[in-house]
């Protein structure tokens, strides 16, 4: 069983204490006077009146009417009744945890933000990973893109990075947005379906947008369904820039590299998934942070000087393009982990406001269309959904960096303003708060004087126009099973759209314009005509495929942090457990036993082995791995056991690293499963090295073809 390493009060912004990360942390601490503990604590009214009974409304004699006059009782239900805020309008379905990021140098010469130049500095970081399309209570693992928002609070202001999983958007003005929400959104009619875009008025929104091509196809491939939220990489999205000390500005696009790797999960697992544990990913991450296993992404930039705008065969400001990594290597910058749960999920994670215009010194926007609405977008919807302008006041909203300004009352006002001034200039304060004018640092925020000569027109540019080649640029740099999962969710999702003219729409306009195979597998298995070649000309890339996109070429080396199950019965052999669980300790892995309830089992030599969980109780669909050790009374039992052999046999349909000990060879048989390089036979060190490296592969793909024999 895992143990608990750090209490999540002793994990915070861990790491050995120099006098500035102590000083962090105690300025964290010193603003942090909000979090309440109860412990020891009376039970009080919101008045602070200490209650004698919590247990019955004040009557009229035991069996008699309740009094309005009981204020403790109309204090407790009155504030019930209000417990519920609107959810996002996207992105409802979430979670976050806290963190710090740490610059590996300073980067002075491409930006004067302060967060980017002492290594020896940790900025607190708040961040949110989230879903689309479902609301609150929605699973985890449907087909989707991911959140990836995080708030830096730096000693500057606050800094939003608030992106995606993917590096593109599925449109490219941001008046776009409330449309393709509309249409992703479930159907207005009977609100089906929850979590996904297996629906008709997505298929038919995209299918007439082609500029969403690009992006549905990253959505169709296995990025839209990530194993955890720890192998999930981050984008930025749009070009931004970064300004220099002499006022320089330098294009850039952000990234967040995983250290764990970048992998998926399967579409049968991720469905099943859905059900079987709707938090899988929630879940993931807090007990990962739990257990000190803090989940790290490296910070990098695609860097492009000013002159070279123009260079690229797209348009930087086009959201539903990226900068092929070929091109434009990723430059590291620093690092973030996350290294502490919150304590309360509503006041930090649903609370929590991020807004895309929250930007300091150092850091400037681009024209992306896309961006610029996003820049109204936000800190609008912050004022519905959390009840008044004052939203920055909320704890885990507000800046360490003081925020003075003549900014006064309105709903929720929790600061106390002194002085009589709350306009500027004035006299009677002193002047006070007063502006700092612009500086190479520490300066007051200057907008980037881009010149601008225009007219004023609504018009989307001539260099936005191109909508397939890096769709089809996407395609290509697929692995082969990564194209058979795209195929796969096309046929999926179109499958269950009801309008023909939809999915012959989507196949012959969209899909054989990006790729004409891809378009006739989809056509095959919707039984729709063969699709002929399309008809808009497709610029030519300069690149025919960009390895950086396979996921296949993203994974970690290590199996740090992965779950691998092992399944017990009374007359296991103690020593054949003992030694896998030490095999996978040592490579920091988390095995965890699995009897057929969550009883200890009896070894063979009589010893009482405990047990984390039953099978039932903890399904395959959770675990990277699965190991079944010796002892033939143990593997009799599994055999003659259902949820055990469905244990099997789902990990094996999943593709997952399998080692078993010789004594269930009969059993591999019984169930046709042939072994394959994920699937070990064994108990020795040789078998626990080889099943290591399968785990580290992730997926055995080379069984693809034969799992698929096995019934879901
Ligand atoms: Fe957005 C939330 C990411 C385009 C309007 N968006 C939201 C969140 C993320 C993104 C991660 C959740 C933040 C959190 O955890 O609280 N959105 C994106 C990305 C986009 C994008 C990467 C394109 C590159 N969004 C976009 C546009 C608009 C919005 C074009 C409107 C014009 N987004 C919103 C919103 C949300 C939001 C309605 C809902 C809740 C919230 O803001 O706080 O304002």
């Amino acid at each position: 069983m895992p143990s608990k390493k750090n209490s999540p009060k002793e994990s915070q912004l861990a790491g050995t204490q120099t006098p500035d990360r102590a000083n962090t942390n105690a300025k964290l601490q010193s603003l942090e006077v909000f979090r309440s503990d109860a412990t020891e604590q009376a039970l009080r009214t919101n008045q602070g009146v200490k209650v004698a009974d919590n247990q019955n409304t004040l009557k009229a004699g035991a069996r008699g009417p309740s009094l309005l006059e009981d204020f403790i009782m109309r204090e407790k239900i009155t504030h019930f009744d209000h417990e519920r805020i609107p959810e996002r309008i996207v992105h409802a379905r979430g979670t976050g945890a806290h963190g710090y990021f740490q610059t590996y140098q300073a980067h002075s010469s491409l930006t004067k933000a302060g967060f980017l130049q002492d290594p020896e500095k940790m900025t607190p970081v708040f961040v949110r990973f989230s879903t689309v399309q479902g609301p609150r209570g929605s699973g985890d693992t449907v087909r989707d893109v991911r959140g990836f928002a995080v708030k830096f609070f730096t000693d500057e202001g606050n800094f939003d990075l608030v992106g995606n999983n993917m590096p593109v958007f599925f449109i490219q003005d941001a008046i776009k947005f409330p449309d393709f929400v509309h249409a992703v959104k479930p159907e207005p009619h009977n609100e089906i379906p929850t979590g996904g875009s297996a629906h008709d008025t997505f298929w038919d929104f995209v299918s007439l947008v082609p500029e969403s091509a690009h992006m549905v196809m990253w959505a169709m491939s296995d990025r839209a369904i990530p194993k955890s939220l720890r192998t999930m990489q981050g984008f930025g999205v749009h070009t931004f820039r970064l300004i220099n000390a002499e006022g320089k500005s330098t294009f850039v696009k952000f990234h967040w590299k995983p250290k764990a790797g970048v992998c998926s999960l399967v579409w049968d697992e991720a469905q099943k998934l859905a059900g079987k544990d709707t938090d899988y990913h929630r879940r993931d991450l807090s007990e990962a942070i739990e257990m000190g296993d803090y989940p790290e992404w490296e910070f990098g930039v695609q860097i492009v000087p000013e002159e070279d705008e123009h260079k690229f065969d797209f348009d930087l400001l086009d959201p539903t393009k990226l900068i092929p990594e070929e091109l434009v290597p990723v430059t590291p910058l620093g690092k973030m982990v996350l290294n502490r749960n919150p304590d309360n999920f509503f006041a930090e994670t649903e609370q929590v406001a991020f807004c895309p215009g929250h930007i300091v010194p150092g850091i400037d926007f681009s024209n992306d269309p896309l961006l610029q609405g996003r820049l109204f977008s936000y800190t609008d919807t912050q004022i519905s959904r959390l009840g008044g302008p004052n939203f920055h006041e909320i704890p885990i909203n507000r800046p360490l960096a003081p925020n003075h300004n003549g900014q006064r009352d309105a709903q929720h006002r929790t600061t106390l303003d002194k002085g009589r001034a709350s306009y500027e200039p004035n006299s009677v304060d002193g002047g006070w708060p007063k502006e700092t004018p612009a500086a190479a640092s520490d300066g007051g925020f200057e907008s980037y004087p881009e010149r601008i000569e225009a007219h004023k027109i609504r018009q989307r540019s001539e260099s936005f126009s191109d909508h397939f080649s890096q769709a089809r640029l996407f395609f290509n740099s697929m692995s082969k099973p990564e194209q058979e999962h795209i195929i796969a969710a096309y046929s999926f999702e179109l499958g269950k759209v009801e309008r023909e003219h939809i999915r012959t729409r989507e196949v012959n306009e969209v899909l054989a314009n990006i790729d004409l195979e891809l378009a006739r597998r989809v056509a095959l298995n919707l039984g729709l005509p063969a699709p002929k070649a399309g008809t808009v000309e497709v610029k030519k890339s300069s690149l025919k495929a960009s390895p950086a996109l396979s996921q296949m070429n993203l994974l970690a080396s290590d199996i740090k942090g992965r779950k691998v199950a092992i399944l017990v019965a009374d007359g296991v052999d103690g020593a054949s457990v003992d030694g896998i669980v030490k095999a996978l300790e040592a490579e920091s892995a988390h095995p965890k036993v699995l009897g057929p309830t969550s009883a200890p089992v009896k070894t063979a030599d009589g010893k009482s082995l405990a047990v984390d969980a039953s099978m039932e109780g903890s399904p395959s669909v959770t675990f990277d791995a699965l190991w079944v050790p010796g002892g033939k009374a143990a593997i009799n039992a599994l055999s003659a056991d259902g949820v055990a052999m469905h244990f099997l046999l789902e990990a094996y349909k999943h593709l997952k690293a399998i080692g078993v000990h010789a004594d269930v060879k009969a059993l591999l048989d019984t169930l046709h499963l042939k072994t394959d390089a994920g699937l070990i036979v064994g108990d020795d060190g040789k078998a626990h090295a080889a099943f290591i490296t399968a785990i580290a592969k992730h997926r055995v793909w080379e069984r693809e073809a034969a799992a698929k024999a096995i019934p879901a």
